[in-house]
């Protein structure tokens, strides 16, 4: 039976928290759990470096995706080459695992507008900040796929549990199930929206079970499980491609986690929740969880954790440094990147701007 056939309060776990086997394990080969591993180390050491850069001033505001590895690298390793990622504005980890360089998030938190500019084969939208607005993107992607006969891939949308009070994602479920979409709507609840808990987001029960009213499946899975995580995701992206016979293609996960840092930078997360929350659910932390499992199979000792180690921080220092030598944006900047080929409104908002810049000098802009 597939692991989406169960009650969407019947929450999915492979690992305990301790890291050891409370469920199927999925079948993954051992290079691919390891890389599982290393890019949830990866997110993190990231993470840490964006926010101390942050602090530093040489970055702008940053979303911390601390203590939500599990979910993201869990669910992004299950993708296939050609399917498509959505994500919201969290998802450095996810967007790495399809092809977008870490230089390229660090622009983006950095103000260059380039930031924005996906990788074309990566199969990746930019980050989306307006909450739950990539929702409905993400069900067109997949009906536009299906029109084009294209069902053997299936696009992966990422969204907060805050996204789920927005119409966005109620016309987006909708829409997907009546069109029967090849779609994945991953949401991430990390039990906050900023300053407002889960339980004041919706009388629910659970997030999954919102599927049932369109038609869907719901599935509940522990988001700080990498090894869960992939297989409800995995499972969902088969039926996306292939369901059985009576089976709707869409499927709803709800991710349960929790950021252990601020919402952003711009936060203080004090104010709101006590410490004692905060360390109930470090000690769930996805990492040390699949560390122990990797250890206790034999897949991974001391002497390649050093070799990770010592990998990811060059790959973040040499990601921070390229970054950094990039050159300064030119302004006519913020007019590219979102399309393809310019609309008429963009093309004379940039020659407004343009003359303007003529007229008054960059130094204009500046006077108060
Ligand atoms: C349409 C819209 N309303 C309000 C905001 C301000 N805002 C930014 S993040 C956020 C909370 C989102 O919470 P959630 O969906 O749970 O995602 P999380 O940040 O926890 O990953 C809000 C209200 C926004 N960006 N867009
Ligand atoms: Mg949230």
């Amino acid at each position: 039976m597939s692991v989406l056939q169960r009650d969407p309060q019947d929450q999915v776990r492979v690992l305990d928290e301790d890291g050891a086997v409370v469920g199927e394990v999925p079948d993954i080969d051992d290079e691919t759990l390891v890389e599982m591993y290393r890019n949830m180390r990866l997110a993190r050491h990231f993470d840490t470096r964006a926010v101390s850069l942050q602090r530093q001033g040489r970055m702008g505001t940053y979303p911390p995706l601390s203590g939500q590895e599990g979910a993201q690298i869990g669910s992004a390793i299950a993708l296939e080459e050609d399917d498509w990622m959505v994500p919201s504005y969290r998802e450095h980890g996810a967007a790495l695992i399809r092809g977008l360089p870490l230089k390229q998030t660090l622009l983006y938190w950095m103000g260059h507008e380039k930031g924005n500019k996906m990788p074309e084969d990566a199969n990746i939208l930019p980050p989306a900040v307006p909450i739950a607005s990539q929702i409905p993107h993400a069900t067109g992607a997949a009906w536009a796929l299906k029109l084009q006969g294209k069902t053997d891939k299936g696009v992966l949308c990422y969204f907060g549990d805050g996204a789920t009070s927005e119409g966005d994602f109620h016309e987006a479920l909708n829409f997907a199930g009546v069109f029967d979409t090849p779609n994945i709507f991953f949401c991430n609840n990390n039990q906050w929206a900023i300053s407002v808990p889960r339980e004041r987001q919706t009388a629910s029960e659970t997030i999954a079970q919102k599927a049932t009213a369109y038609g869907l499946d719901g599935i509940q899975v522990d988001g700080m499980d990498p090894l869960a995580v992939y297989s409800v995701t995995k499972a969902a992206l088969d039926k996306a491609k292939n369901p059985d016979e009576g089976e709707l293609r869409p499927t709803l996960i709800e991710a349960v986690q929790y950021r252990f840092g601020a919402h952003t930078t711009a936060d203080d997360p004090t104010v709101y929740r006590d410490d004692e929350e905060v360390e109930r659910w470090k000690a769930k932390d996805p990492i040390p969880r699949l560390e122990t499992f990797l250890r206790e199979t034999g897949r991974l000792d001391d002497e390649k954790i050093d070799d990770i180690e010592s990998d990811i921080e060059a790959t973040v220092a040499d990601a921070i440094e390229a970054a950094e030598s990039d050159p300064r944006p030119d302004p006519s900047e913020m007019f590219e990147y979102a399309y393809a080929e310019q609309t008429p409104e963009i093309r004379a908002q940039r020659e407004e701007f343009e003359a303007l810049r003529e007229k008054v000098g960059d130094e204009g802009f500046l006077r108060e």
